[in-house]
């Protein structure tokens, strides 16, 4: 194919016949060199905020439907990022570097315009599946993004499948009142242009989010639907109490890794015929990349350290090297994981603790409860109770984003005072 080096062509062909054979994680196969990304799966967590100021701006929401919308704008910001950001600055897809289990990635995006200081936090919580979870915390703005992300692929007609396990939930606090959880799902990926060697990710199928009494419903369509062009996507906001329960109140359609418009309104805070978000102009313009500390004071397992000799080798094309580099710190790790079965210990995270059985997705009356709202939100009958909407944002849990058995959770509140300590 066309993205494949002439010295590659035969280890990319066996690389996609083996794609082809394993199914669930990708992430262990060995691919050529040329589609190997410097970067570590542990980094893709700053893609939720490389637009801080969108991300502020929820907090300065006026009422529950504007922060709504606000929460929506901010997610859809986020996505040209998550998934074209490498085709831009590497000229396709490529495979991230498979983070070890307690892998750690800290940064945070500075204070500016009044918008406040946002910190990151991610850990590796498992190796084999690959688990990451985060935190990302805007403290002056009252503003906490929880989430863990795994991947489950599959092939179907040359393209890989990527099925997204984990969800993400975003908390605003305000100065006084109760907390607010958005609970947030993520899309599913159809890796295209895997057999010219020149992989791009395209969203299918439909993510919400869900919560502050409304729920957003994303669908994503690629070339050939809705509007014929790729990255394309179609919203709707709809109230999940009281009156219009079940209406789209908005309708947004565009294409994610561009512009959007308001297509439908029936409510006051936007119009028809409204932008909703344009990644290239004003304050979408320009994304901001995540700060982090100098690596010469980094811990051996912080991403930039521990790959760092791997990454250099990828970057300046000293493959040999990358690739001594890398088995270096795969027998580290298998080593390590020989002394811990003998000692009969596991490896302690740092951050995170693995809860079983996540408490929001577990009792069977709860279960039923979230059947008779979810009966009332499609049927349009109002429900006018507080809390009980807080309970439907957590019980879609059981129904969308597929919780798996083991879900981390931030072990403190006070989750930043050691990241903050390290980076200053
Ligand atoms: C969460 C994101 C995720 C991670 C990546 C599928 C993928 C690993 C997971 C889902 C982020 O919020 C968003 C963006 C890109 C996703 C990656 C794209 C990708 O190709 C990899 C997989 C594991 C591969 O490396 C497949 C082999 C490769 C040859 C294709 C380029």
């Amino acid at each position: 194919g066309d993205g494949v080096p002439a010295a590659q062509k035969s280890s990319w062909t066996a690389f996609v016949k083996s794609i082809a054979s394993v199914s669930g994680d990708l992430s262990s196969l060995t691919a050529p060199p040329f589609i190997l990304s410097p970067v570590s799966l542990t980094e893709y967590p700053s893609y939720w905020c490389e637009h801080p100021g969108l991300f502020a701006k929820i907090a300065d929401a006026k009422d529950d439907e504007s922060r709504a919308l606000a929460v929506l704008n901010w997610f859809i910001s986020t996505l040209k990022g998550q998934y074209t950001s490498r085709n831009e600055s590497m000229g396709s897809e490529k495979k991230p570097l498979n983070p070890v289990l307690g892998e750690l990635f800290y940064g945070f995006w500075a204070d500016k315009d009044g918008r406040g200081k946002t910190s990151l936090l991610v850990e590796q919580v498992s190796h084999h599946p690959p688990i990451t979870a985060y935190v990302i915390e805007n403290q002056s703005k009252g503003l906490r993004l929880v989430g863990h992300n795994a991947q489950k692929t599959s092939f179907s007609a040359g393209s890989i499948i990527v099925k997204q396990i984990g969800h993400a939930v975003l908390t605003y606090t305000p100065p006084t009142g109760t907390p607010v959880e958005y609970l947030l799902t993520f899309p599913r990926l159809r890796i295209d242009g895997i057999w010219y060697g020149s992989p791009y990710i395209e969203l299918a199928e439909t993510s919400y989010v869900s919560g502050g009494g409304f729920v957003s419903t994303v669908d994503y369509k690629g070339k050939g639907y809705f509007s014929g062009k790729s990255h394309s996507f179609k919203a709707t906001v709809a109230p999940v109490m009281g009156t219009g329960v079940g209406e789209a109140r908005y309708t947004i359609e565009g294409t994610w890794h561009t512009t959007s418009k308001i297509t439908k309104s029936s409510g006051k805070v936007a119009a028809k015929g409204d932008e909703f978000h344009n990644v290239e102009s004003g304050a979408y313009g320009k994304k901001e990349e995540v700060s982090v500390g100098d690596v010469a004071t980094m811990e051996d397992f912080e991403t930039r350290k521990l790959w760092g000799a791997v990454a250099k080798g990828i970057k300046t094309g000293d493959f040999d090297t990358a690739s001594k580099e890398k088995s270096t710190i795969e027998n580290d790790q298998r080593q390590r994981r020989k002394d811990e079965q003998a000692a009969g210990k596991t490896w302690p995270l740092k951050h995170f603790k693995l809860v079983e059985n996540h408490p929001t997705c577990t009792s069977s009356l709860l279960f039923v409860f979230f059947v008779v709202l979810r009966v009332c939100f499609v049927f349009r009958v109002r429900v006018n109770a507080s809390g009980l909407e807080c309970a439907y944002t957590r019980l879609v849990l059981l129904f969308i984003s597929r919780p798996h058995t083991l879900v981390p959770v931030p072990i403190t509140d006070a989750i930043f005072l050691f990241a903050d300590e390290r980076l200053g």
